[in-house]
């Protein structure tokens, strides 16, 4: 469409809504305008036509903000920014205005996005089945340099969900729900096609909290659907997930046989026409629920599970034990009865020839093993990197292995560049067309016809230019939204995700107590750093709560002291989401991904900043095995201990934090977090545990790999003075990202596991 037409079409729509002319619009009724032009536009489109379809289950999908985003996949991006440019707006202000959807935690929901977005994009029969949370993740407040909880609404009048007339009855333990439809489009980018986000919710959905994010728990028939993941470190809380998971996949496999009918297949042969991807754990009651229907159906048990088996296919994302799904039969004896004897069977089945009790599915306690069930009722397996897939395969699930070799596979993770380039980093995303064309943008393998410029002096002074007014873009915003004022002439060292002890924000800001006692010694760094954080951490999750507190009291101490503040910031963003990390990761010089090695399945956000070109600083842990792969050793840094060398601590209790604490320069740092500055600015218990717990139990070994880490961070901060050599090394981790587009995970998905038309 072009500018005329689409200025047409805005002009009409501002008259229909509201009487009025664009120019007269604020930016809510601008947002509202373009929300309803690209619904429209949208809904006009149809379905990829299909004999076989992929349904991807999942209880989380983090889509974030979708103005951008739909508007890129209906071709309207550029245009809509020039044509809102010439009327006086810009689309990141009327974006502001749009209400985040935080149907996710993090990486995995984040994932089901980037993959629905390139399913799409692929022009691939493929639709997302989840729940419609009414409140997304909590929004994150900090008041005493502690983390608070509020709850997050996000559905306006005007949102992007659109109600159908489909239906289904999910029967519980007791009583009858009825499961009402949300649809949210999901256009494929340089397709003419859409695909479904189908979202199930209660027929009549709760109040409101009058404060905090806590309700009632046990009122299923209304607060079913009101939160993602209710805190589960309470009986309650741990049932209602059992229902919102029992809710989720049944409404979903009725909504399969119902399309099965209404394409006239039979569902004798379902797993000819349906592929169920299970994202995770949590959606795998759906297996004992399909062979439910199909056995209601007529089928005999032996030919529903057979059609099952061909149909499901599991994707684990985690090796952290506490992170697999055991649910005690009680529970699901409370919630889905039905299902009870089906799990039974499926168990007495696997027990009849397997006598390993590490593959079965019901254990001694009574508890279901859901996992299990789902490796031996799936037709493929597959881990999220290709490090992690190996650890499946060989440690964590190696007795499932030696049973199943041919289901297990790997798919590494990708992102959608179009959300995670071409949408957040117009800058970039034009200095790279002008290098080499706007082909990529289908195909973002074709970056690395970018590594024909890595001596062209030009063009890195122009990627260094960009990643400047990206910079200052962040800074600018930080000090509107959060009174935050940045020196964007400092190196952005940025670490953004969830707040967990394997992922170690704590060993960080381990760096940033070195860096301090070092510059209050006189001994100032080669240049400023900014150490950045982001990320919330679980309600209920203490130790990482305690972290956020120790990084927001050294926001607080590094900035109020003159001798140290020109040097040395740090500055935890307040409330991570999809949106900031739109404008975080554009911005970044140093992508720290420091995860214990072998605990980070894959990490997504390490790929986002590679494409735009940071450099990342990272253990040999997940996706960055392959990064370093890609980008070879002088453009990247890497430290620490190897995957192997922690699972062989792990597996002798060879570790004992207390003997790198006792190091000289280790007690120095971690001493400091209970030192009086220290207290005289933060909880003292709270520092004191933390204190006690790094020295004393440290599970993911931060001591271990602490010394490495700050030398190789020096060592960076080194080398980023030779800012052309820099400059390179950003180059050449952008030409080598493309292999991290999620189009390239999806399309070996469908030709390694689903095998769509
Ligand atoms: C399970 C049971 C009880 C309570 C909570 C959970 C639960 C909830 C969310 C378990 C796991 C999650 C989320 C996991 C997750 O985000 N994993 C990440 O998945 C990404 C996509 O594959 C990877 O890149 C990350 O490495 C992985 O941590």
């Amino acid at each position: 469409m072009n500018k005329k037409t689409l200025k047409k079409e805005i002009t009409k729509l501002a008259d229909n809504m509201y009487h009025c002319t664009p120019a007269q619009c604020d930016t809510k009724q601008l947002y509202e305008i373009l929300l309803t032009m690209t619904q429209t536009f949208s809904q006009k489109r149809s379905a990829p036509h299909t004999g076989r379809k992929v349904y991807y289950f999942s209880a989380e999908f983090l889509i974030g903000k979708l103005l951008s985003n739909n508007l890129l996949a209906l071709g309207l991006f550029d245009t809509t920014r020039e044509v809102l440019a010439e009327m006086g707006h810009s689309l990141a202000e009327v974006e502001a205005v749009e209400p985040e959807p935080s149907l996710g935690n993090g990486g995995l929901g984040r994932l089901a996005a980037c993959f629905l977005d390139s399913i799409a994009a692929l022009g691939l029969p493929g639709d997302g089945v989840g729940l419609n949370y009414h409140y997304g993740l909590f929004r994150q407040k900090f008041e005493n340099r502690k983390q608070m909880e509020t709850p997050n609404a996000w559905i306006e009048n005007n949102s992007w969900l659109i109600p159908t007339d489909t239906q289904f009855t999910v029967p519980f333990g007791g009583f009858d729900l009825t499961a009402k439809m949300f649809d949210i489009a999901i256009p494929g980018a340089n397709t003419d096609y859409a695909n479904r986000l189908h979202l199930f919710d209660v027929e009549h959905p709760g109040a409101m909290p009058e404060s905090g994010i806590s309700f009632d728990m046990t009122d299923i028939a209304h607060q079913l659907t009101s939160f993602l993941y209710p805190d589960d470190s309470t009986e309650e809380g741990r049932l209602l997930r059992v229902y919102q998971q029992y809710f989720m996949v049944s409404a979903g496999a009725q909504l399969i046989l119902k399309e099965m009918d209404a394409n006239g297949w039979p569902v004798e042969a379902l797993s000819k026409h349906v592929v169920v991807q299970i994202n995770d754990t949590h959606p795998s009651m759906v297996i004992p629920e399909l062979i439910r229907l199909l056995v209601q159906r007529g089928l005999s048990m032996d030919d529903a599970i057979q059609q099952v088996r061909n149909t499901c296919a599991y994707t684990n994302h985690t090796i952290l034990a506490e992170a697999l799904e055991k649910w005690p039969v009680s529970y699901i004896q409370k919630v889905a009865p039905q299902l009870v004897p089906i799990i039974e069977e499926l168990d007495r089945r696997v027990k009849a020839v397997w006598s390993d009790p590490a593959v079965a599915i019901l254990d001694q306690e009574q508890r279901v093993h859901m996992a299990h069930m789902d490796i031996h009722y799936s037709f493929s397996v597959n881990g999220v990197a290709q490090l992690h897939t190996d650890i499946l395969k060989n440690s964590e699930l190696k007795a499932f292995n030696d049973i199943y070799p041919e289901k297990f596979n790997n798919k590494t993770n990708g992102v959608t560049f179009r959300r995670w380039l071409e949408a957040c980093n117009p800058a970039l995303t034009a200095l790279i067309d002008d290098c080499i064309g706007k082909t990529w943008r289908k195909d973002p393998q074709k970056l690395t016809q970018l590594l024909s410029f890595t001596e062209d002096e030009k063009v890195l002074d122009r990627l260094l230019e960009v990643k400047q007014s990206c910079k200052n873009t962040l800074c600018q915003r930080l000090q509107a939204e959060q009174g935050i004022t940045l020196d964007p002439n400092s190196i952005f060292d940025i670490q953004i995700k969830r707040l967990h002890e394997y992922k170690r924000q704590q060993m960080n800001a381990l760096f940033v107590i070195h860096e301090y006692l070092q510059i209050k010694a006189g001994n100032l760094p080669e240049r400023p750093v900014t150490v950045i954080f982001g990320g919330k951490a679980a309600p209920a999750y203490i130790m990482a709560k305690n972290i956020i507190h120790l990084i927001l009291c050294l926001q607080k101490l590094v900035e109020s002291d003159p001798q140290v503040s020109p040097w040395l910031r740090v500055v935890m963003v307040e409330n991570y989401n999809v949106d900031w990390a739109a404008s975080l990761i554009p911005a970044c010089d140093v992508s720290e991904q420091i995860s214990l090695a072998s605990k980070e399945a894959s990490g997504t956000g390490n790929m986002k900043f590679m494409a735009n070109g940071a450099v990342t600083l990272g253990t040999m842990d997940g996706a960055n095995v392959e990064i370093a792969q890609l980008v070879g050793e002088e453009n990247i840094y890497t430290f620490g201990a190897s995957s192997e060398k922690v699972i062989d601590l792990y597996a002798s209790w060879g570790y004992h934090a207390n003997e790198y604490y006792h190091h000289e320069n280790v007690k120095k740092l971690v001493d400091f977090i209970v030192s009086p500055e220290m207290i005289a600015l933060g909880d003292e218990a709270c520092l004191r545990e933390l204190w006690n717990d790094m020295q004393n139990k440290d599970w993911f070994m931060a001591l271990l790999d602490v010394e490495a880490y700050i030398e190789a961070k020096n060592r960076v901060i080194h080398e980023y003075g030779d800012r052309k050599t820099w400059a390179k090394k950003m180059l050449v981790n952008i030409a080598k990202s493309g292999y991290f587009s999620s189009d390239r995970t999806i399309a070996q998905y469908n030709e390694e596991i689903w095998h769509l038309n």
